[in-house]
């Protein structure tokens, strides 16, 4: 007798369960736009979707429909919850962030290194902080010239 064994198991079936669904958030990351748009949406089996609510950093849910217009937020990390009912009052969460910095970082300088004149070409040094996002990146800019990405410590083409 021969008995075959399957190369791979079949998918487990989950009868009516929804894990998770999509909660697209645009902008995603960090963003200076105060008010990000929710989109969103699931199916149920059986009963269908009856509402939506959103709560945002933990306050009370409000009924909404997609897409969401967020009202105006403040600065930092805020926490989304959108909540699928269906129409037997089954809730579904669904967590994510939005990210708001409408903060510059703090001001900084420039040391030289050598200061004034100089016959060797001169590196320059910077370096703030941000109470928000975190500093993502620095430019440069020489003589108005393109702003091109640069990085501390810094040798300056002469
Ligand atoms: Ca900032």
């Amino acid at each position: 007798m021969v008995i075959t064994v399957p190369a791979t198991l079949p998918t487990p079936w989950i009868p009516h369960r929804r894990t998770t669904f999509p909660v697209i958030v645009d902008p995603p990351g960090w963003t200076t736009n105060i008010q990000p748009v929710l989109t969103f949406g699931t199916t149920d089996d059986y009963s269908g979707i009856d509402h939506y609510e959103l709560s945002i950093d933990n306050g009370t849910p409000q009924i909404v429909t997609q897409p969401v217009y967020l009202a105006s937020l403040s600065d930092g990390i805020h926490d989304i919850k959108v909540t699928a009912f269906d129409k037997a009052q089954n809730p579904k969460d669904f967590l994510t962030n939005v990210y708001i910095d409408t903060t510059p970082p703090d001001p900084f300088e420039i040391n030289v290194i050598p200061p004034g004149w100089t016959n060797v070409p001169p590196v320059i040094t910077f370096e703030t902080m941000d109470s928000c996002g975190g500093v993502d990146y620095y430019t440069l800019s020489i003589d108005n010239g393109t702003p091109q990405t640069v990085t501390s410590p810094y040798q300056l083409p002469v």
